[in-house]
């Protein structure tokens, strides 16, 4: 990591999660509650996902099927916030993602991206971003970066069961 320079070819992230639990338990131990009584107590060792990569680093324009809280540990982020109302021009594609090479939008191909208003936030170390439902957003490491995510909220956050798996061509 420290030697690879700007990158983004290997980029340890959430999705990783259950192949790796064993292997970052220790580390998880290290986590600690946030807020008070924001969490479910007994699954922030569980729970907690580990994202942790290269300078340059980018996890493309999505949006999650949870709520998420993002905090940054080390180095920093920059998220580019798009919201929910705007999901008509975001051209959601496969699955949770958008077709289109944010930031670099071709917009003969994607007209509707020109009524996006997106966000931009640097998100330093010790900062945390609450990401909510259907906001798109698009990631990028502006150094060495390590950030733990959580969805585990003391609240309903469960929007992936009835999430459509199937497109159906009209
Ligand atoms: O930090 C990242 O690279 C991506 C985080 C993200 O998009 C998420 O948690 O949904």
């Amino acid at each position: 990591m420290l030697r690879g320079g700007t990158s983004n070819d290997y980029y340890l992230t959430a999705n990783n999660n259950q192949s790796s639990s064993q292997e970052l338990k220790e580390l998880f131990e290290d986590v600690g509650e946030f807020g008070d009584g924001y969490r479910l107590t007994e699954s922030v060792k569980r729970r907690s996902h580990l994202w942790f990569g290269p300078k340059g680093t980018c996890t493309q324009l999505h949006h999650d099927l949870t709520n998420n809280m993002l905090l940054q540990v080390y180095g920093r982020k920059k998220i580019t916030l798009i919201p929910a109302f705007q999901v008509p021009n975001v051209y959601n594609d496969s699955h949770v993602y958008s077709a289109v090479d944010f930031p670099n939008v071709d917009l003969e191909r994607y007209p509707k991206m020109s009524g996006v208003t997106p966000l931009e936030v640097i998100l330093n170390p010790g900062e945390a971003i609450f990401i909510p439902i259907g906001w798109w957003h698009q990631v990028e490491s502006l150094d060495i970066s390590i950030s733990v995510s959580f969805t585990d909220f003391r609240a309903k956050n469960n929007f992936f069961s009835n999430f459509p798996r199937q497109v159906i061509e009209l």
